[in-house]
């Protein structure tokens, strides 16, 4: 049996590596043969680039569910059974369907193996939805060897847990991967870190420091394995020297916080109340001094931003000296509590924005309270601009903001390709692939 696994794009990305196929290939039976095509590194010519096999999988965000329609009923066109899995077929299972002849509900590890024996007596179920989350301890180490060598950024993903506690009301992720925490065992990730490729790692947790008992004996163990990483870290555990302290003596190069708004109002509703704007310089200068880099998410178009807020969030970005910036416009994702939220008051101006050909032209899909969507797609447009400019890259410099190596020999090719990527992408629009059929 040949199974194709597939990661669909729709715009230029970060080129790193997709990690549920690793660990869906690591389940597979031996005998199965495996390809796998991320769509981004090798694009799908849909008349040309389709393989013979057996079984088609594809992954599935919101942003590449049109895409991954598109190159699903390309394959079944074929005769080729397709089954579509991950975040946006969970949260729209039929819109999903009508498009594969299977759909996986949730996580997959613990049903993978029943869909591989159904899919070879050609008796694929129309759903798959395996009884609870996946038990994290004991999984085998994710087949990267199904990945390309070449194309990706030279890093390795590890994910150590999954599932949050918060309830960010933007987020798709507590819906997916439940409300608590679950973890890897120390000695499983210790043996997968071991056995990577590339000095540099990429943590894919929501908050690598989530948990503080087990977080402190991660970072414990990765001290002696000498690696260099970046991953996501949630406010509430950098207050804490200690943590921080120790997030540098693992390897921690940089982080990416979520800190989505500087007003306190905009996080109460959308319930991102474990982030306090009066604590962000203090906790920034405290990794700066430690030399861990910031890149900080920012999200436009919460119910209390009126146009200062591109102002004031540009200026506390490039203040605090901030690595990198990334500018959201706030979206309501399917099934998310905000989507939920703006289509009962009335303020969904478009519904299923994302099989919209190009959903950034009728981007913020909702009506922001206290300003019209042009003013806000145009604020965050200068957004991007204005902290990439040259001036402002001259301004986050500092030789003594990070005593790492990575701010002071990665610093300007960096920033300048921020700056390309914020003028062809954001400013000019150059997002789209030109091969694609819409
Ligand atoms: C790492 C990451 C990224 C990386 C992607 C790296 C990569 N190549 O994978 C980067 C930084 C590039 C990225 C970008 C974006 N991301 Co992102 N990202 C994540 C993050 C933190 C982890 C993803 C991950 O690796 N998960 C681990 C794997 C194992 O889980 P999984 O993919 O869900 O797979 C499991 C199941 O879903 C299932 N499964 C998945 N696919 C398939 C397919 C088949 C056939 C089967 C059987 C099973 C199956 O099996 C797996 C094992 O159980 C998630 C949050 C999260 N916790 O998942 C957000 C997340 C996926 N991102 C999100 C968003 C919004 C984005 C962006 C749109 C942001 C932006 N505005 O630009 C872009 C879009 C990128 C694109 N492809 O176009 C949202 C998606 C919401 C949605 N409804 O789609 C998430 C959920 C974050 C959130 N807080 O809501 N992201
Ligand atoms: S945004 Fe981060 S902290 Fe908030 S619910 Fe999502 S994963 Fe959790």
């Amino acid at each position: 049996m040949k199974i194709e696994f597939i990661v669909p794009a729709v715009e230029e990305n970060a080129r790193i590596p997709n990690l549920a196929f690793p660990i869906l290939a690591s389940l597979t039976p031996s005998d199965v043969e495996i390809s796998f095509t991320d769509d981004l590194l090798t694009p799908i010519h849909l008349d040309k680039d389709l393989k013979e096999v057996d079984l088609v999988g594809i992954t599935v965000l919101t942003k590449t569910a049109l895409r991954a329609y598109e190159i699903a009923e390309a394959y079944r066109k074929k005769g080729i059974p397709v089954v579509l899995g991950g975040i946006h077929p969970t949260a729209l299972h039929e819109e999903a369907k009508a498009h594969a002849d299977s759909v996986v509900i949730g996580e997959a590890e613990e049903m993978w193996p029943q869909l591989i024996e159904d899919a070879r007596a050609g008796n694929l179920k129309p759903f798959y939805r395996q009884a609870g989350y996946t038990t994290l301890s004991n999984l085998p180490i994710p087949r990267r060897d199904i990945l390309p060598s070449k194309g990706y950024l030279p890093l390795d993903v590890v994910q150590v847990t999954r599932g949050c506690p918060f309830r960010c009301e933007f987020c798709s992720v507590q819906k997916f991967f439940g409300e608590t925490y679950r973890f890897r065992s120390i000695s499983d990730v210790v043996e997968e870190v071991r056995r990577l490729r590339h000095r540099y790692m990429m943590f894919n947790d929501d908050n690598i420091i989530g948990n503080h008992s087990y977080s402190k004996e991660l970072l414990n163990a990765l001290i002696p394995l000498k690696k260099r990483w970046f991953g996501q870290a949630s406010l509430s555990g950098l207050k804490t020297i200690e943590n921080v302290e120790l997030l540098a003596r693992s390897g921690c190069n940089s982080l990416f916080i979520g800190f989505e708004s500087l007003s306190k109002k905009n996080l109460a509703t959308s319930n991102k109340v474990q982030n306090d704007p009066s604590e962000y310089r203090e906790i920034i200068d405290t990794l700066h001094r430690f030399g861990i880099a910031i890149c900080g998410s920012f999200v436009f178009g919460f119910d209390e931003d009126d146009p200062s807020v591109f102002g004031e969030t540009v200026s506390f970005a490039i203040q605090t000296k901030l690595f990198s910036a990334i500018f959201m416009i706030l979206t309501p994702y399917p099934e998310t509590t905000f989507y939920q939220r703006v289509k009962n008051e009335g303020r969904l101006t478009q519904d299923q924005w994302w099989l919209l050909k190009n959903p950034e032209d009728s981007a913020p899909h909702f009506l922001p309270r206290r300003m019209d969507g042009k003013t806000l797609c145009a604020g965050w447009k200068w957004a991007w601009k204005e902290f990439n400019s040259l001036s402002s890259i001259s301004k986050r410099f500092h030789w003594n903001y990070s005593p790492t190596l990575i701010n002071r020999f990665v610093y300007f090719p960096f920033q300048w390709m921020q700056h390309r990527f914020a003028k062809k992408k954001i400013l000019e629009g150059k997002r789209r692939f030109r091969f694609r059929s819409f």
